[in-house]
């Protein structure tokens, strides 16, 4: 079995912030708007009336201060409420393999590798924009990488998940350096209209670069320690969406086909399990909780981090141990954790431990463990 390293990281960060009080004003509209439309059926009680979201309310309940979108006049347009993406002609570069390629164009030349040198490319993530040819096939072609590529997707744990997959694939011998890719396009699959969730996601896209380490150039290079998934089916954040929609004569607009969670539940249910997965694995390597320099966790809530952190350390999550990127980029789905590692090590020394760990719809949880080389 060969030792193996993550050797490079990148992000792609979208051009449009959109902030809690942009939102808050063009979400209040579209209720004031509806409310006015349907006043008749409102008053008649066949109806109920929308009520208006609030900025102390998101920043209070998530920790999420702003975010990042690719499309910001459709979202924040009352009468629309969703961003507006031009359909491309089948000869031009995907949206989706678009910001990967700008990701994993900066992860490669922080691994000081070429793409060429590449001979597996993951795309992983919560959403694909097509069924088929796989994203990642697309992105290895317009890279120009080699070997083969493939889709997955672990909804928020998609990252981990591929991380595991690649671990496995060079510490066995079967590739020599895997591209994973997580372009996270959230605004497209994100209900702006209804204020329980309207705040929480954000687009952006995280590429990683695992390889051999024997083989590694990069200045900065982390071991993989270990790896570990689990999963356990729950209905509490889902999303309907789906091929066969249009077969079961379903409504293309209906509100089971975007995202939906019961959040309250989520965080008491994900917050015990993401904690004693996290010290299960860390035991498993004989490694105190305590042993370890920094955690960057998935970004869903604040709460949900401090929470996972306390039953770890005992301590509060600072920034030190436990940075926070969800402020500015709120919830990106499987790209959160990686966010935090591509921002948050460079005051890390050699031998220090770090994990990164994932939590979200599945449920789904992956941990990796890594130690500065
Ligand atoms: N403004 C004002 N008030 C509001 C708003 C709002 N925007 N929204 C809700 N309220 C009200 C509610 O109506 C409720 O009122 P009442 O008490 O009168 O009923 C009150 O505020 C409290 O509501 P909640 O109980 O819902 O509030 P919480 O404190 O639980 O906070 C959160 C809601 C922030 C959603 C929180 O529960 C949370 O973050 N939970 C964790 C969720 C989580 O981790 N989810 C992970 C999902 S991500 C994932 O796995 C990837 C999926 C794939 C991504 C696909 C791309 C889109």
């Amino acid at each position: 079995m060969h030792s193996v390293v993550i050797s490079g990281t990148g992000l792609y960060q979208p051009p449009h912030v959109i902030t809690n009080a942009e939102l808050v004003e063009a979400f209040n509209r579209y209720v004031d708007l509806q409310n006015t439309e349907h006043a008749e059926a409102i008053a008649a009680g066949t109806r109920a009336a929308l009520v208006h979201s609030s900025v102390e309310f998101i920043e209070k309940a998530s920790g999420i201060k702003q975010r990042y979108v690719i499309e910001k006049d459709g979202v924040l347009d009352p009468t629309r409420m969703y961003p507006r993406f031009e359909e491309r002609a089948d000869d031009q570069l995907s949206l989706m393999a678009e910001i990967a390629v700008d990701a994993a164009r900066q992860a490669l030349a922080a691994a000081g590798r070429k793409p060429e040198d590449v001979d597996a490319v993951f795309c992983s993530a919560a959403n694909m924009q097509r069924a088929y040819p796989a994203m990642a096939v697309e992105i290895q072609q317009a890279l120009g990488a080699g070997g083969y590529g493939f889709d997955m997707n672990v909804a928020c744990s998609s990252a981990t998940f591929a991380l595991e997959q690649a671990y496995n694939a060079v510490r066995s011998g079967a590739s020599k350096c895997v591209l994973i890719v997580n372009p996270e396009i959230t605004s497209a699959h994100l209900e702006w209209k209804d204020r329980d969730c309207h705040f929480i996601f954000g687009d952006v896209c995280t590429a990683i670069v695992v390889e051999r380490a024997d083989l590694a150039v990069a200045a900065e290079q982390w071991e993989i320690l270990g790896t570990k998934l689990a999963t356990q089916f729950s209905n509490n954040i889902r999303n309907n969406f789906g091929f066969m929609n249009k077969a079961e004569d379903s409504d293309p607009d209906a509100r089971d086909k975007t995202f939906r969670q019961e959040g309250r539940k989520v965080f008491k249910e994900v917050v015990p399990i993401a904690a004693a997965h996290i010290e299960n694995h860390l035991a498993a390597l004989h490694i105190q909780p305590t042993d370890v320099s920094r955690y960057w966790l998935h970004q869903a809530n604040l709460g949900m981090n401090q929470l996972v952190i306390k039953k770890l350390v005992g301590g509060e999550a600072g920034a030190e141990i436990a940075p926070l990127i969800l402020d500015t980029y709120a919830n990106t789905a499987s790209a959160g954790s990686v966010i935090a590692f591509h921002e948050h090590r460079a005051n890390l020394k050699q031998g220090d431990l770090g994990v990164i760990c994932s939590f979200g719809a599945g449920y789904s949880v992956g941990s990796v463990i890594v130690k500065k080389r």
